[in-house]
């Protein structure tokens, strides 16, 4: 059976057809309409999806926001620019005529990841650091969804009680500081207005602010990390998204995390499926794996 995976981000929405055992192909992607309504998304779904959709039988969708009950409840509705609420399942199965499954972004990407380690690790957590920071864990094989759909929503616990407002309502949370906006949200003088992608760019040319930048996030992440590993114990955290899988991001994060107190060290690993580990954690999970 081919699954329609389609992965929905802060940023960007991406789809592809997952075949078998994740063999991916005809992956493509869209940039996510920063629009308050959710015909925008809608339409943007529609011709996301319109090129792969008579090849597939079911659909499987990894999203930003919170999944309950098929629908999308964004928890940081800036992230989606103001969308709250969005029909997930009952619009795709309108559009696709195709039984159709959601779960988080995060949620999804730690179910790949987790199957790609192999069996070796049985507790395992998994963060995406793009445009928000997003979580999943996997907890004795068992992937943690909760009983409302939050679970693993590791990006609005508090890094900085004097830190920046973040867009869920709470004041200084890993978010609004480590993520790709949290990034480009403190950038000042010569680098106001840039997107995180831009401010990586240019510390790579050594300027000094952006450098701090992404210093000031890695530093936020591996705080995070040793939280996390306090909470699950979990035996390796595996590191995704634009900023998370940036060149040198993960190399800071571990030099931050080694200063922390042995106790809260864990193993770190950058995705092994690199960008597609929502879209393929979502297609496992509609195969029922
Ligand atoms: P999404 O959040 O839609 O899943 P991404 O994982 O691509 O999308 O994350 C988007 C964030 O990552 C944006 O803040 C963007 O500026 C940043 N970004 C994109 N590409 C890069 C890159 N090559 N290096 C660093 N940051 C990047
Ligand atoms: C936010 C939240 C999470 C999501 C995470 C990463 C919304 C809309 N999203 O914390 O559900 O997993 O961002 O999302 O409230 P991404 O867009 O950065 O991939
Ligand atoms: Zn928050």
């Amino acid at each position: 059976m081919t699954t329609l995976a389609i992965d929905i981000g802060g940023t960007k929405l991406a789809a592809a057809l997952v075949d078998g055992r994740l063999q991916m192909r005809d992956r493509h992607e869209l940039p996510t309409p920063a629009s308050k309504t959710p015909q925008a998304l809608r339409a943007a779904l529609e011709a996301l999806i319109e090129p792969l959709l008579a090849q597939a039988q079911r659909v499987a969708i990894a999203s930003t926001g919170i999944i309950r009950e098929g629908a999308l409840l964004a928890l940081n509705p800036l992230n989606l620019g103001g969308l709250m609420h969005f029909p997930l399942v009952q619009t795709l199965e309108s559009l696709t005529g195709l039984p159709t499954l959601a779960v988080n972004d995060a949620q999804a990407a730690a179910w790949a990841e987790y199957h790609a380690l192999g069996g070796e690790y049985h507790d395992m957590a998994f963060i995406t650091v793009s445009t928000g920071v997003g979580g999943g864990v996997v907890s004795n094989g068992k992937l943690l969804t909760g009983a409302g759909g939050l679970a693993g929503h590791v990006g609005h616990t508090l890094a900085d009680p004097n830190g920046p407002q973040c867009g869920c309502g709470r004041v200084g949370c890993v978010e609004a500081i480590a993520s790709g906006r949290g990034i480009a949200a403190a950038a000042e003088g010569s680098l106001a207005g840039c997107d995180a992608k831009t401010i990586f760019s240019w510390a790579g040319q050594g300027d000094e602010q952006a450098c701090q930048l992404i210093q000031r996030s890695a530093c936020t992440l591996a705080r995070l990390i040793a939280d996390v590993k306090a909470t699950t114990d979990c035996q390796c955290v595996v590191i995704g998204g634009s900023v998370g899988l940036a060149e040198g991001y993960l190399a800071q994060v571990k030099a931050w995390l080694v200063q922390e107190p042995a106790a809260y060290h864990v193993k770190l690993l950058a995705a092994h499926y690199r960008h597609d580990a929502g879209l393929l954690g979502a297609a496992l999970l509609a195969q029922g794996e």
